[in-house]
């Protein structure tokens, strides 16, 4: 297996993150998305839509799209699992998980998107993505960004981690999309939100956060 990967990248470590607590390791090869390399020909030929991660099995399948590149992880190596053992768990952390990416990771997309100077001129990712910068939509990702601490803050006040008491993909993309808020859309956790602080202590002290 050969994962094209990029460490300036959220999505990507959502992978990273999860193939570590599997203990699974492969090949990687480092994509600068920075630079334009998942626009080059060589690695759209890799997958067209042109983003990372994307996971290419020994056969020569690629697999793309961060929750569906897991989700086979899952199949092929069950222990620990990680995506839920029954039908409601299973139901539950991926609803949870699509909470993450959507509210979390789309949040603070839109910031950095909108924000960052190497991305003047590529509003979306992806060879499609040439579009200008819209500051007010930095601003909207800002407002969401802290809904979206709130919400979760207000979540694991009743539960330990983001989809129950076991921890799941679900925080895997929590983690990400809320150091990525952190870093690149410069929105810190609030100090208010001491159940998400503690989670947060809690899951980027495992091992698989460095990933
Ligand atoms: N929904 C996709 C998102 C993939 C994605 O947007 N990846 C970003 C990096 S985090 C990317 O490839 N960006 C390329 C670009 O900005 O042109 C997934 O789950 O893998």
């Amino acid at each position: 297996m050969k994962l094209y990967d990029c460490h300036l990248a959220p999505n990507p470590r959502r992978v990273r993150i999860f193939m570590a607590e599997k203990g699974v390791t492969c090949e990687k090869v480092e994509i600068n998305i920075v630079k334009g390399e998942n626009l080059h020909e060589d690695y759209l030929a890799v997958n067209p839509r042109g983003l990372v991660p994307t996971l290419v099995l020994d056969d020569g399948t690629p697999l793309d799209e961060a929750p569906a590149i897991c989700r086979y992880l899952e199949e092929v190596h069950p222990a620990p699992p990680l995506m839920g053992t029954d039908p409601v768990s299973k139901a539950r952390i991926a609803a949870r998980e699509r909470h993450m990416e959507f509210d979390g990771m789309g949040a603070a997309a839109e910031v950095f998107r909108n924000s960052f100077p190497g991305f003047a001129k590529r509003g979306l990712p992806g060879p499609d993505g040439v579009f200008e910068a819209i500051p007010e939509l930095a601003q909207r990702g800002a407002v969401r960004v802290q809904a979206f601490y709130d919400r979760l803050n207000r979540a694991l006040g009743t539960c330990q981690f983001v989809a129950g008491d076991t921890f799941s993909l679900a925080d895997i993309t929590a983690l990400c999309a809320v150091d990525f808020a952190t870093s690149a859309a410069r929105t810190p956790i609030p100090n208010a939100c001491k159940n998400l602080q503690r989670w947060h202590e809690v899951v980027s002290a495992r091992p698989s956060a460095s990933a």
